[in-house]
């Protein structure tokens, strides 16, 4: 039998739940065909970015459908912190959020008000969308489904989100924290370098910090000994590239090889 969408998002939180390392990739091509090919490759979830690709909200909805018939869990990255943005891709069956960008325990609480039903929060609410299947799922479970399994997951990607992260840490309803590299070395004066031992030092201890809290911790990285590395160090929440990044790498070293 299929893995349904629930079983797949039931097992997907109790991996972050137990702290066990979950593997994904940012979705930057429009086509859900691309979706479907890391579900069927093992990929746990992906996230379906927003903020840095040309994909709209009616191909956000093809990348969660393709998702939820492939075993992945849909995340979506909103553009930013904003609870219109937020509520329409809950209400269109996104698994979890990623906001970018949050920086005050302020912006933190706000992303919680905007994806969490009350008490917790106070997103908008229709019990017709599509992630209630049109009112089939009865109100009253949906809505405690949604604030028991959707994953709120805010970016720590600038030295002021650092400087801030214990209360942004104390902010309830935030499930993960996400760290964004390239963000924040820009924040830092060193932009893109990846290695720069400051870079490494700021991560290292932006990764303890939260394993010491209730929130899990998850990480872009560039390469799969990137991953290991910090799964190593007790990350769950693993983004290894973009579909992009991959296909560009694949193009690069088939180039090589052929050398004509
Ligand atoms: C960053 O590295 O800044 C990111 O946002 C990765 O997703
Ligand atoms: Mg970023």
């Amino acid at each position: 039998m299929n893995k349904t969408m629930c079983d797949t998002q039931a097992v997907f939180i109790e991996k972050l739940a137990n702290r066990t390392p979950t593997l994904g990739t940012f979705i930057v091509t429009g086509d859900p065909f691309v979706t479907e090919i890391f579900g069927w490759a093992g990929f746990d979830f992906v996230v379906i970015d927003t903020e840095h690709s040309p994909n709209d909200i009616s191909a956000v909805v093809n990348h969660i459908r393709a998702a939820e018939l492939s075993g992945l869990s849909p995340i979506v990255r909103v553009t930013k912190n904003d609870p219109s943005l937020i509520l329409r891709v809950l209400d269109n069956g996104a698994s979890g959020i990623v906001v970018p960008q949050v920086n005050t325990a302020a912006e933190a609480k706000a992303v919680v008000k905007a994806a969490r039903y009350a008490p917790q929060g106070e997103r908008g609410i229709a019990g017709v969308v599509r992630a209630a299947r049109c009112g089939f799922t009865p109100m009253e479970q949906y809505i405690e489904n949604a604030n028991k399994q959707v994953q709120v997951i805010v970016q720590i990607e600038h030295i002021e989100a650092v400087q801030n992260l214990e209360e942004i840490l104390a902010v309830e309803g935030i499930d993960g924290i996400f760290i964004g590299p390239t963000d924040l070395s820009q924040s830092m004066g060193i932009t893109g370098q990846f290695n720069d031992p400051a870079l490494r030092d700021v991560i290292s201890q932006v990764v303890e910090q939260t394993k010491a809290s209730d929130k899990w911790i998850g990480i872009f990285c560039v390469n799969a000994a990137d991953a290991k590395n910090w799964a190593d160090k007790g990350a769950v929440l693993l983004t290894i590239a973009t579909d992009t990044m991959l296909i560009a790498q694949a193009a690069r070293e088939l180039k090589q090889q052929v050398n004509i």
